[in-house]
């Protein structure tokens, strides 16, 4: 792991359900992520002094990103002042995301509830194109496929809609952040996916995006999984990016998520996954997202995400 690491905190919780999603970076950090980032699989007992030197080498964590507090309206259509709030917020982390990947670093988004992966996404396809690069294909870890458009939406959560946009879907709310940013659905891959709407089904089939569902997993194996997602992901380039959100994981392990579906993945299984993304050395910005501390006392879910963004950016 040679690439510096940038950190941003995406506080925004308007996209899902709970509000309190916007608190998962807080947890993550309380857990220990910039430490863990920056002393690696070495035991931090034995080089905590070393660690602060470490950390301005290896990791540098830009800070919170924060969205306002506006009103929500329930329902399937959630409202102006929603829209407007979460349009901005995204074009912003979207631009922070993208100087991060100008500089040539690793951006680590963690979130933050998944409407903020329209940025992340959108800024890896922008950077791409500018630098006339191959555009690099998604590996999406979730329970669901987060493809639903305003026609399509259940819930009219934005989380739930952000790669429809990021496909090329119209999704007018984040019509200006995708712009130029746009993926190519056929090289994006999701991994755990259980709990997809009849609407969007109909979408990510069209699309022809590969699933891998925990079930297939479980039968051949989440090396082969992982390996098969990356060949089609990472095409000639071996480029991609990675989204991980915590309910991909079963919610027994990761209570603290904004969703719960059962039948997720057990750690032993994402954590072969994340590693052998982690060290293929393949994503070019990872997000971790989800994170809803208030569903968790325990804080079991933050030290796993916190596990998770290490491993994915190969630490
Ligand atoms: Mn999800």
């Amino acid at each position: 792991m040679s690439r510096v690491i940038e950190l941003i905190g995406a506080r925004i919780g308007l996209g899902g359900r709970c509000i309190d999603t916007r608190d998962g970076p807080i947890a993550m950090r309380s857990a220990g992520l910039s430490a863990r980032l920056a002393a690696g699989r070495v035991d931090r007992e034995h080089v905590r002094d070393l660690v602060h030197d470490l950390m301005h080498d290896l990791v540098r964590d830009l800070g919170d990103i924060v969205a306002r507090d506006v009103v929500r309206v329930p329902g399937r259509d959630p409202g102006v002042a929603l829209f407007e709030e979460a349009r901005r917020y995204s074009l912003e982390l979207r631009d922070a995301v993208e100087a991060v990947l100008a500089r040539g670093a690793l951006p680590c988004v963690i979130g933050g509830d998944h409407s903020l992966g329209a940025a992340t996404q959108a800024a890896v396809g922008r950077h791409a194109r500018r630098a006339g690069a191959d555009v690099p294909g998604i590996i999406w870890i979730d329970a669901h496929t987060d493809a639903n458009t305003m026609e399509t939406t259940p819930s009219g959560n934005l989380h739930g809609m952000m790669l429809a946009a990021v496909h090329g879907l119209h999704v007018p709310v984040f019509s200006d952040v995708v712009e130029g940013g746009l993926r190519d659905p056929r090289r994006t891959v999701y991994v755990g996916a259980r709990d997809i709407d009849d609407g969007e089904r109909e979408i990510v089939e069209r699309w022809g995006c590969r699933i891998f569902t925990p079930e297939e997993i479980a039968r051949i194996g989440p090396e082969r999984a992982i390996d098969e997602a990356m060949a089609i992901a990472c095409g000639t380039s071996g480029r991609c990016s990675v989204s991980f959100d915590l309910d991909s994981l079963d919610p027994s392990i990761a209570p603290g998520v904004d969703c719960h579906v059962p039948g997720g993945l057990d750690w032993r299984t994402a954590e072969v996954i994340l590693a052998r993304i982690g060290a293929s050395n393949a994503a070019v910005a990872v997000e971790v997202v989800e994170v809803n501390p208030s569903a968790d006392p325990s804080g079991k879910t933050a030290r796993l995400a916190v596990e998770a963004a290490a491993l994915l950016c190969g630490v």
